[in-house]
C-alpha cells in the first residue's frame, strides 16, 4: 500500500470463499501481471487472514480507486470459532467476489452457504460477482470432475449475482474480466446509492 492517502477509498470488493480456492491467486496475479506460487496457502500453513491492498481499476474508460480485500473463512464451523472475524472481514464491502475453484466441487457446493452468511452482514442490495477459479486445470482434470461453466452459470442464476466470470490466475485467462466485472457493478451500485441519498435530500 502506498501510504494513507491511496487506502482512503470508499469503493471495496471483498473476495470469499473457502480455504484455498485461490483468493490470493487472483489479487496478486492481476496486481502483479504474474502468477508466483511460491508464497500461496499450502493448506496447513500461510493461510491468508484479512489483508487489504489498494489498486486503481478502469469501468467504461475511467480509474477508480480501489481496496481490494482478501479474507478467509472455511466453514461455518470456523465461523464460530474465528471469535467472529468474518463480520469484521466483510465491513465495509462495495461488491461482493465470492470465489469457488472449478477442481473443487465442495468449495462449489459451499459457494451458496458462504454468500448467505456475508449477506448477513451486508446491506441487502450489495453486488455479489461470482468467480470460478482455476479454470487451466479443466484441461489436466478428468473428465466430468470439474464444475462446468454450465453448474457455475446456474448457482449464479439463483443466487442472483450481477456477474459471473470462469478465469485462472495462472494462465491469466479472463483474470482482468473478474474484476472489471466486479468494479463495474460497485461503481454502478455507489451511484445508485449516492443518488438515492441525493433525492432524500433535495
Ligand atoms: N492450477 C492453478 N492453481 C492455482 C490457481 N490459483 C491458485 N492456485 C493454487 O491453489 C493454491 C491455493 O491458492 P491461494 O491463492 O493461496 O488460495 P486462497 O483461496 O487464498 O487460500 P486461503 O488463503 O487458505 O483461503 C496454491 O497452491 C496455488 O498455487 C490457478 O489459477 N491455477
Ligand atoms: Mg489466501
Amino acid at each position: 500500500m502506498e501510504g494513507n492517502r491511496r487506502a482512503a477509498t470508499d469503493l471495496q470488493l471483498t473476495f470469499i470463499g473457502v480455504r484455498h480456492v485461490g483468493k490470493t491467486s487472483l489479487l496478486r496475479s492481476y496486481k502483479s501481471g504474474r502468477f508466483d506460487s511460491s508464497q500461496l496457502s499450502d493448506d496447513q500453513q500461510r493461510i491468508t487472514i484479512t489483508e487489504d491492498t489498494v489498486q486503481d481499476i478502469q469501468v467504461d474508460g475511467i480509474s477508480y480507486l480501489f481496496r481490494l480485500r482478501d479474507t478467509f473463512l472455511n466453514s461455518f464451523d470456523e465461523y464460530f470459532t474465528s471469535e467472529r472475524l468474518f463480520p469484521l472481514q466483510c465491513l465495509n464491502t462495495t461488491a461482493l467476489v465470492a470465489c469457488y475453484a472449478v477442481d473443487d466441487r465442495a468449495s462449489f457446493m459451499k459457494l451458496r452457504e458462504f454468500i448467505l452468511l456475508a449477506s448477513h452482514f451486508l446491506p441487502p442490495d450489495t453486488p455479489r460477482i461470482i468467480v470460478a477459479t482455476k479454470i487451466d486445470l479443466r484441461d489436466l482434470t478428468e473428465t466430468n470432475s470439474c464444475v462446468s461453466t454450465a453448474e457455475g452459470r446456474a448457482m449464479s442464476r439463483q443466487m442472483n449475482a450481477n456477474a459471473f466470470v470462469e478465469c485462472s490466475a495462472l494462465s491469466g485467462q479472463n483474470l482482468r474480466q473478474a474484476f472489471e466485472e466486479a468494479a463495474k457493478a460497485a461503481v454502478k451500485h455507489r451511484s445508485q446509492i449516492k443518488e438515492k441519498k441525493r433525492c432524500t435530500i433535495s
